[in-house]
């Protein structure tokens, strides 16, 4: 792969909105992308392997669990600088942005909040640190966008519950230590449990053959009478809210990761189409290669503006669950459609792993896909703006 030498676009002067920390914080995870990242991470790719030397380095860079207070290990930052670290993750790879938001929002965010101090104390500062990887059950096999009809479930039997049931598509569930699974009880109530590696009748059997995300592991986690001891329920909040309420988090991360994605492939293709010579002229001369990168630079800064809007009120606490949907359909939408539209500015070279468009453009295909499709979103909105359902 070519050297890094990605230059970040910023054309509305966003950084005058940023404070010196937040611009400390997204400095520093650009840098250790461009040093850590970007050498190994095409490689890693084509292997389809989780680049497990990341794990130190993401630690290091706060992105396990940036707002996550300092007293349980996590960087005590604002949303902001969550987004920014998550948008310099996603500039390197999606897989990579992948295991931090699914450690950070979707199992420390809910051991925090909805979990006790107990549980607080003895999961959180080792995920924070990377010593324990955790991941996400939610979606099933015949449950993906209708969560809420899961089958998994457990019973109590007393001094333990019996956990069975299946679920699909999980990422970092082939390395993790620890699972948060969402599963009904008897009276079909939905609860949070978190379940150990280890456990028996537990396994999570890798997937194989995907043309996206390669560099994240994806599988599943299988629950055969599995018994989940009574202190690991999650005991502050249940019904589908309290999952709904961790994929807020994560959307709200992915909205500011694939705009990360998006300034590699339009950076990538400003500087190739100024290099390119064809008809003794750079392609950059031409007007039909000025628009592409004319429409990519404006569609990106307007990406960054929700995201930064999103951003300032999430940190008030104002954000709707419904805005974060848009902001995470939108810019992931942005996204796919730049990396298509980069990948024709470099010709037969955009197909090569030599440049990082390609792979951004594959994975970017599970991003509209998980955290809601691009049609649940779009259904959210009209949830949101007519009042009606279309779910149900
Ligand atoms: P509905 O009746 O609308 O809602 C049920 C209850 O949940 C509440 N709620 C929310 N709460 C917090 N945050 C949200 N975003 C919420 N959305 C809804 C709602 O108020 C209600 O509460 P209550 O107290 O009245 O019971 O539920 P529904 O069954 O009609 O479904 C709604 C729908 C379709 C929007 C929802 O289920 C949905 O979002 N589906 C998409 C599923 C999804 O996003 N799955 C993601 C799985 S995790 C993942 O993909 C990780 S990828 C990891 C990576 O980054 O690598
Ligand atoms: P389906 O729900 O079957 O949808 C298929 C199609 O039907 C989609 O186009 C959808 O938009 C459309 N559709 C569905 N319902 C409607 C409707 N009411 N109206 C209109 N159209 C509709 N899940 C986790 O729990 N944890 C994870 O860590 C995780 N990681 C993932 C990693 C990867 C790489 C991928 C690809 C997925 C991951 N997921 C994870 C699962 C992901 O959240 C689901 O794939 C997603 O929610 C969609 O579910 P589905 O694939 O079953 O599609």
């Amino acid at each position: 792969m070519k050297p890094d030498l990605f230059q970040a676009p910023d054309y509305y002067n966003l950084d005058d909105l940023l404070t010196d920390e937040h611009k400390m914080v997204r400095d520093a995870a650009r840098e250790w992308v461009k040093r850590d990242v970007s050498p190994i991470i095409e490689a890693a790719a084509q292997d389809a392997k989780f680049p497990k030397s990341l794990i130190s380095g993401l630690a290091e860079v706060g992105a396990f669990g940036p707002y996550i207070p300092e007293e349980y290990g996590g960087a005590g930052l604002d949303q902001i600088s969550y987004g920014l670290i998550m948008q310099e993750l996603e500039r390197g790879d999606s897989g990579v942005r992948s295991t931090a938001s699914v450690q950070s929002s979707l199992v420390m965010y809910p051991i925090y909040k909805y979990g006790n101090e107990a549980q607080r104390k003895k999961y959180l500062p080792k995920l924070a640190s990377g010593e324990w990887m955790g991941c996400f059950g939610l979606t099933e096999p015949d449950h993906g966008s209708n969560p809420g009809g899961m089958t998994t479930n457990f019973k109590d039997k007393g001094d333990h519950y019996l956990l069975n049931g299946a679920k699909l598509w999980i990422s970092n569930a082939p390395f993790a230590d620890i699972a948060v699974v969402w599963a009904k009880n008897e009276e079909g109530r939905i609860h949070g449990l978190i379940v150990e590696r280890g456990m028996e009748g537990f396994s999570t059997p890798e997937t194989h053959n995907k043309w996206s995300l390669r560099a994240s592991a994806t599988g599943e986690l299988i629950f055969d009478n599995v018994k989940i001891p009574k202190e690991n329920l999650l005991p502050n909040k249940s019904g589908l809210g309290a999952p709904l309420g961790c994929l807020d988090s994560a959307r709200f991360g992915i909205a500011w990761g694939a705009i990360g994605a998006a300034m590699d492939c339009y950076d990538t293709a400003l500087r190739y189409a100024k290099e390119r010579m064809q008809f003794d002229k750079p392609i950059a001369s031409f007007q039909l290669q000025q628009k592409k990168l004319a429409e990519m630079i404006t569609e990106i800064t307007k990406a960054q503006l929700l995201a930064w809007r999103l951003g300032v009120m999430r940190n008030e606490g104002k954000a709707t669950s419904a805005q974060i949907s848009m902001a995470k359909r939108n810019n992931v939408d942005m996204a796919i459609k730049i990396a298509r539209e980069a990948r024709q500015v470099l010709g037969a070279m955009g197909i090569t792993g030599e440049y990082s468009i390609m792979r951004h453009m594959m994975n970017l295909e599970s991003v509209i896909t998980y955290e809601g499709t691009h049609d649940i979103h779009l259904l959210i909105t009209g949830m949101d703006i007519t009042g009606i359902s279309a779910f149900n």
